[in-house]
């Protein structure tokens, strides 16, 4: 197991959901305190300049743990759920080039927010929708060794795919063995009947971990059962990231190292 941390760079969007902001700022911070990665939250492919990327990477020792894409949902306000349009061929167009990217970076790319919501006039359609623009680019994903993850997302901010084992079923359907799930433990102690235990469960679908407290501060500040959690994935023998994606409260770099100290103890 691997422990990385949310960064954006310093012109992301107010909503981007990440605890650093500005890549080389944060990815100094994240070294010192002893992360093995970055999850890099961004809002457009173009914003990674390869040659300074991989000096910092070099510089601080770190890897890209994944790309996550929340910010495209929030900028461009396309998702997969949309009916085919010429701004939904964009959308598939700038997730090629982040999946190009991934293939250089992480080799792992989230689908959060992005996709969409089923709404109430033709949910089964909107579903339909979201499967086969998520098949697409699992095919396109799989012939650069990508990985898609799929993040379930508590019902006050999506209305479909809200526990893992909806996830689950979704990705069952999508049928590729690229595409598996990015459960949130922030958002399953709103949604699942249980947090470790449903992570043990779904082991074989899950690439990927999220890790908040009860409040979304720092692992440690809040009331979630983080020893039954890192009990049940031992026992599942999991060995993929979990990357910190909490509020940068008190302030980013106090939450970020109260959450690698809390941490420290299951790694
Ligand atoms: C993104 O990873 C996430 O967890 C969402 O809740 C952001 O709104
Ligand atoms: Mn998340």
């Amino acid at each position: 197991m691997k422990l990385s941390i949310a960064i954006a760079d310093s012109d992301a969007l107010p909503s981007a959901f990440v605890v650093f902001r500005g890549f080389e700022t944060s990815m100094k911070a994240a070294s010192d305190l002893g992360y093995n990665g970055i999850e890099l939250a961004l809002k457009n492919p173009s914003e990674i300049d390869p040659a300074k990327l991989d000096r910092l990477l070099a510089d601080y020792k770190l890897e890209v743990s994944a790309i996550s894409t929340g910010q495209v949902y929030a900028e461009l306000g396309l998702s997969f759920t949309d009916p085919p349009s010429a701004q939904k061929e964009t959308l598939i167009g700038m997730f090629h080039d982040f999946i190009d990217l991934a293939a250089r970076y992480g080799k792992k790319v989230n689908i959060g927010r992005v996709r969409g919501s089923k709404g109430t006039s033709q949910p089964d359609e909107a579903i339909a929708r979201f499967v086969d623009t998520a098949r697409g680019l699992s095919e396109y994903a799989k012939k650069k060794d990508v990985t898609l993850l799929v993040e379930p997302v508590n019902r006050y901010e999506i209305d479909f795919i809200n526990t893992v084992e909806e996830g689950a079923r979704i990705i069952e359907k999508i049928g590729m063995d690229n595409i598996k799930l990015m459960p949130d433990v922030f958002h399953m102690n709103i949604e699942d009947p249980a947090i470790g235990g449903e992570l043990e469960k779904w082991i074989n679908k899950i690439g990927y971990i999220h890790l908040a407290d009860s409040n979304r501060y720092a692992p440690g500040q809040g009331h979630t059962d983080f020893d039954d959690i890192f009990r049940h994935i031992k026992k599942a023998r999991y060995d993929g990231w979990l990357s910190v994606e909490i509020l940068p409260k008190p302030e980013p770099y106090q939450a970020a190292r109260q959450a690698i100290t809390f941490l420290r103890k299951y790694f």
